[in-house]
């Protein structure tokens, strides 16, 4: 397994690089304490398997590159062929990785937001919210999941977006929307899972910058989850986790629980 940390948080969202830079120290503990582990686990089947590249942005030669360097790395870690973990700043960090998808993908986006926003107060530049604007190539297959967005009109969502499952669709009938998303993703070739922490409610999530009330509980998160590991699902990418605002670690608990809960689940299959 392959896990990118790539803590880039320029243009929106500062201080998610941090989030990154937590959840990689996470997933270095899961792999110590597994190293130190003497009695049989179920982390033993990640002894030896993990991989982990750091990338930094410390310098201004390695901002100005920040796109390039993404895309490389996301290339090896896909070339691979290996499930990709990677763990992004803002959710501009992913857009590199999303590049690198191609358009056979499907790319099923857990987000409370849809990045595509252009309004009279919005930059036109490109931003977190309006990166998937800014595809350099072929997108992907984009479906949103858990969106509470009351702005952007249904024709323009479906410019971007192949189908959205808005939060209010979830709460009106979880499982009709896993039974939809379980079809979707194993009908498609390969399946991208990329989660923007705001997609959770912030009473559960409460460190991202963008907070939307009415947002993903973690019981029905996992319900759509499991719905879509039935298909190809190649990787997981994670962004907008703001440490700075978190409250007693409730964030990084659930973030920590599900990276690990992840790559357990990847290695057993
Ligand atoms: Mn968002």
């Amino acid at each position: 397994m392959r896990v990118v940390v790539f803590p880039f948080d320029l243009f929106g969202s500062g201080g998610t690089g941090a989030g990154a830079k937590l959840l990689a120290d996470t997933v270095h503990e899961i792999l110590d304490d597994t190293e130190q582990e003497t009695r049989p686990c179920r982390a033993d089947v990640l002894r030896g398997q993990v991989q982990l590249k750091e990338l930094a942005f410390d310098t201004p030669a390695a901002v100005a590159k920040w796109r390039q360097r993404g895309r490389a790395a996301a290339r090896q870690a896909l070339d691979s062929r290996e499930f990709v973990l990677w763990l992004g700043g803002n959710h501009l960090a992913v857009l590199p990785l999303l590049e690198e998808l191609g358009d056979e993908t499907l790319v099923i986006q857990f987000d409370a937001h849809l990045d595509v926003y252009r309004f009279h107060d919005t930059t036109a530049e490109l931003s977190h919210g309006n990166y998937l604007k800014h595809f350099d190539g072929p997108r992907p297959r984009l479906v949103n999941v858990g969106h509470r967005d009351l702005f952007l009109t249904p024709p323009e969502i479906h410019e971007t977006f192949e189908m959205v499952y808005p939060a209010w669709d979830v709460a009106n009938d979880p499982h009709r929307v896993a039974y939809e998303l379980k079809a979707e993703a194993s009908s498609a070739t390969r399946v991208w899972i990329d989660l923007d922490c705001d997609a959770f409610d912030p009473s559960v999530l409460p460190a991202v910058t963008q907070p939307l009330p009415f947002g993903l509980l973690p019981p029905v998160f996992l319900t759509l989850y499991e719905a879509i590991w039935h298909g190809p699902v190649m990787g997981l990418s994670i962004s907008e986790f703001d440490p700075g605002r978190d409250w007693r670690q409730t964030s990084l608990n659930l973030l920590g629980w599900l990276v690990e809960y992840t790559l357990l689940k990847a290695a057993n299959r």
